[in-house]
């Protein structure tokens, strides 16, 4: 159905720190240097550019366990959370760009300051659920979703940089579509949570259009909320998204991409979107870093809107020669 175009802010947010590798902080301006707000205005929403948020690199910020920068990943993404939610509460669908994915932390928080009855649907190659004490890397770009789930609270050691926040969001509020690279830590706590997920099996399996009905029909079967969608490029294969920190392959189509955020925006409920982990220093050329932004761009418009079948907002009727 139609969608009555709402004003959409956007919020970039240039910040590397929860993971290893440089660049993922210039993704904002690949991605606006794609086109973005051309694209939204063309769509018949106002936007409103709130710029990028400046995030303060902190000197004392010792490792905690084999986590790095907690402290400087802590403080991003409490900033990140009130400007997000100062855009909700102003009335704004809210598009954050990215930075790496331990954005999220933040932008779900300040979502749910909000909105507490908020849904999550988190679209990856990657759960990102690991705790500091499963983790593989270490890195908190791989660790998100843990610091959100009160399932989890109790598993949770004390982070420095992270006390301003609680774990707010059920398990059962949650759903990822996507995964491919599921670490064994994590893959026991989808399982001990009961989590809805769907891998890349299951969408071969299923089709893209099975998997978005039971997403939705497990996230608003019972009533209608707020959807916080947190996308990384990632999810897509990286024939299509190469410029990204941590490609696997194996990832959604384009098309998938696509019909996905198509089915997400028809249901009227989009609240919050982030698209991250577009790094521009990682493509092996030009070209393969301009298709990333310009897919990251495909994804924001197509949640936010834009259709396939083409849209009418400038005609009531066919032009007469007379
Ligand atoms: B991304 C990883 F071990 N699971 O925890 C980890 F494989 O935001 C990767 O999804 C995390 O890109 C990837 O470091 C984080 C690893
Ligand atoms: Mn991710
Ligand atoms: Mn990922
Ligand atoms: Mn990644």
């Amino acid at each position: 159905q139609q969608q009555r175009a709402h004003s959409v802010a956007i919020v970039g947010a240039p910040f590397s720190k929860g993971q290893k590798r440089r660049g993922v902080e210039h993704g904002p301006k690949a991605i606006r240097d794609a086109g973005l707000v051309g694209r939204l205005s063309s769509l018949d929403c106002p936007v409103h550019d709130f710029g990028d948020l400046n995030f303060q690199h902190l000197d004392k910020d010792e490792h905690f366990m084999q986590v790095p920068f907690p402290r400087t990943v802590g403080r991003a993404n409490q900033l990140l959370s009130s400007a997000v939610s100062r855009a909700v509460g102003a009335g704004h669908t809210c598009v954050m760009l990215g930075g790496d994915h331990s954005l999220a932390i933040g932008s779900v928080e300040g979502h749910a300051q909000q909105c507490p009855n908020l849904c999550l649907i988190w679209v990856d190659a990657h759960a990102d659920i690991n705790t500091p004490l499963t983790s593989p890397s270490g890195n908190l770009h791989g660790q998100s979703v843990a610091f959100l789930l009160k399932e989890l609270r109790d598993k949770m050691p004390n982070i420095p940089g992270f006390s301003w926040m609680k774990p707010f969001l059920s398990s059962a509020d949650l759903v990822y579509i996507g995964l491919r690279d599921v670490d064994p830590g994590e893959h026991y706590i989808l399982k001990n949570l009961g989590i809805q997920y769907f891998t890349m099996r299951d969408i071969d399996r299923l089709g893209i259009p099975r998997v978005m009905e039971v997403t939705l029909d497990h996230l608003l079967g019972r009533k209608q909320r707020p959807i916080h969608l947190s996308f990384d490029i990632d999810a897509f294969d990286p024939s299509l998204a190469p410029a990204t920190g941590t490609p696997v392959n194996g990832g959604l189509t384009y098309r998938e991409g696509i019909y996905l955020t198509e089915e997400i925006h028809n249901t009227g409920l989009l609240s919050v979107m982030d698209l991250v982990e577009v790094n521009p220093a990682l493509g092996t050329s030009r070209e393969a870093v301009e298709a990333t932004a310009a897919v990251a761009v495909d994804v924001i418009a197509s949640s936010l809107g834009q259709t396939r079948e083409g849209a009418h907002v400038a005609f009531q009727e066919i032009p007469s020669p007379t």
